[in-house]
């Protein structure tokens, strides 16, 4: 499923994000960026021990920001490592927070020159973000943000399962 934003495709695929051949894939992280279970132990696995000798050199990122480093073994480039909000009852700066991981990754990848980026469902695993509003809120971050900067031509969210990717799709259906 994909659409065209101002000069930007946004597509939506079910898939495993560590496969992906973008200019570089977003990790759903900690603030230590310690590593962990779910797609960032993917990520880690995958890519091999130089992506975690970079994340201890930067040591931290606060919720909502993004740092990036490179790829090691992935086929991605780089890796830019953002952190987004664990769910409490949405009445703890959430919503702007998981936003904010989306547009800062996208503002990260930008300053790097890069023009295709992949981003999993930010918060919507171990930090049991409710998924229909995290979906409405990654897209709209990335809608947002392509309607004033046309430099990266490609935003791929990759949905790990169908429930996930169907949600995403529902609410995808409605911005198009
Ligand atoms: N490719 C794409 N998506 C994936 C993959 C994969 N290989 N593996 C899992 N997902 P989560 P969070 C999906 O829990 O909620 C870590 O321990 C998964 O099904 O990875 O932001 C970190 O260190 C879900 O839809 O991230 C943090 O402590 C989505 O990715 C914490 O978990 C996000 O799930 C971050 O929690």
């Amino acid at each position: 499923m994909q659409a065209t934003f101002n000069q930007t495709l946004i597509e939506l695929v079910l898939g495993d994000i560590t496969q992906e051949n973008t200019d570089a894939i977003v990790n759903a992280a900690n603030s230590c960026l310690a590593g962990g279970a779910g797609v960032d132990g993917a990520i880690h696995r995958a890519g091999g021990p130089a992506i975690m000798a970079e994340c201890r050199q930067i040591g931290a990122c606060p919720t909502g920001q993004a740092v990036i480093t490179t790829g090691g073994n992935l086929k991605a480039r780089y890796v830019i490592h953002t952190v987004g909000p664990i769910y409490r009852g949405g009445t703890h700066n959430e919503t702007h927070l998981l936003e904010s991981a989306y547009k800062n990754s996208l503002k990260l990848a930008r300053k790097k020159g890069l023009q295709s980026i992949a981003f999993p469902a930010i918060s919507c695993g171990i930090y049991a973000y409710p998924i229909h509003e995290a979906a409405h809120l990654a897209l709209k971050s990335c809608v947002e943000f392509v309607r004033v900067n046309t430099e990266i031509q490609l935003i791929r969210h990759v949905l790990f399962d169908q429930r996930t990717f169907d949600i995403f799709a529902h609410e995808f259906k409605k911005l198009t």
